[in-house]
């Protein structure tokens, strides 16, 4: 056996998610870094949220706190945990004049009314998947303030629509945790290095698959879904596709945009508005999608093209490879 090289005896760490957004900041002379901040506040957060979770099962932090959220669902303790911990980094951090969070009725003010951004946030979903050990979530979107600065923030201010996001992405806590986002240049993904306590770029510039075989849904609730999308998933089961379904919205979004697919979320009897919130899970999710090469409609037109009229507000959701989405609609 040859001996190895100095080289390949210390390979690379890799570049940071730090230094990855000091080197995009610099790509733009007028930049005045005040996003990159913000964005490194979503890793710290990220990052404690991640501790938290891995202690779960062990203090007691898991299963149900018996209050419920805004929407009328059971709170899990880790969804007020997480709520908090983001809260508490973006006002640390500065940049953040308010917050809108999937766990309280209204925007929260960090009291950083200079703060030139806004940010939407579900700080924890897919949270039923707590207790049992299977991936979860974070996921944001952050706007640009047109209140004007040094006054608080206003309903407008989260209200602009998903074009007007300057960023978004998520934070999946699986197998490995993962940070994801975009600032509309390309997708980019870092893997957290525990014992070096950084995210490391791991999938530079996500492409999502133009097809794909992989069609993710709750088909438990198939006979309550629009005629096109039965028919959809019936054509799905005749060419033997491949159904996954986590019920974690970020775990399944994810491998579809790794791997190709559709994750669909439609209307429901129950539920005719759709489940998932507009600005914190569908908008972001759609910004990932669009800028990756995919594709994100409600089943009318794009998702980001909605225009919203309230924050906790719902939309049928399909997304994912284009190919796949465009054929949802074609039926
Ligand atoms: P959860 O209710 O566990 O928070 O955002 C809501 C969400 O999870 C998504 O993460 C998930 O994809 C979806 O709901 C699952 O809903 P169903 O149980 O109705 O399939």
């Amino acid at each position: 056996m040859s001996p190895k090289t100095a080289q390949e005896l210390a390979l690379p760490v890799g570049v940071t998610l730090d230094r990855f957004i000091m080197l995009s900041q610099t790509a733009f002379p007028y930049a005045t870094g005040e996003l990159s901040q913000l964005l490194r506040d979503i890793a710290l957060a990220g990052k404690i949220i991640n501790r938290e979770i891995n202690r779960a099962g062990l203090v007691d932090i898991a299963g149900g706190n018996g209050t419920d959220n805004v929407q009328g669902e059971n709170q899990q303790k880790l969804d007020i945990i997480a709520n908090i911990r983001f809260i508490r980094a973006l006002k640390n951090g500065g940049e953040v004049c308010a917050i809108l969070s999937e766990e309280d009725e209204d925007i929260i003010h960090t009291g950083n009314d200079h703060g030139k951004y806004v940010v939407a946030m579900d700080p924890l979903d897919g949270s039923s998947n707590i207790d049992v050990n299977v991936s979860i979530g974070t996921i944001f979107s952050i706007y640009r303030r047109i209140s004007p600065i040094d006054e608080p923030a206003t309903r407008e201010d989260f209200l602009q629509g998903g074009r007007k996001q300057v960023a978004a992405g998520y934070i999946l806590y699986g197998s490995s945790t993962m940070l994801v986002y975009s600032t509309g240049d390309g997708v980019n993904g870092f893997t957290y290095d525990h014992s070096l306590g950084e995210f490391i770029l791991s999938h530079k510039n996500i492409r999502s698959p133009e097809n794909g075989t992989i069609y993710s849904v709750n088909d438990g609730y198939i006979n309550d879904y629009p005629a096109f999308v039965q028919d959809y998933l019936t054509k799905c089961k005749a060419q033997s596709c491949t159904a996954r379904y986590i019920g974690s919205l970020v775990a399944d979004f994810h491998r579809n945009l790794l791997r190709g697919g559709v994750y669909l979320y439609p209307s429901t009897k129950k539920t005719p508005e759709g489940k998932l919130r507009l600005l914190y899970e569908c908008y972001p999710l759609a910004f990932i999608a669009e800028k990756s090469g995919g594709k994100a409609i409600d089943g009318f037109g794009p998702i980001l093209d909605i225009v919203p009229t309230s924050f906790h507000q719902r939309s049928p959701i399909y997304v994912g490879s284009p190919s796949m989405v465009d054929e949802v609609m074609k039926l």
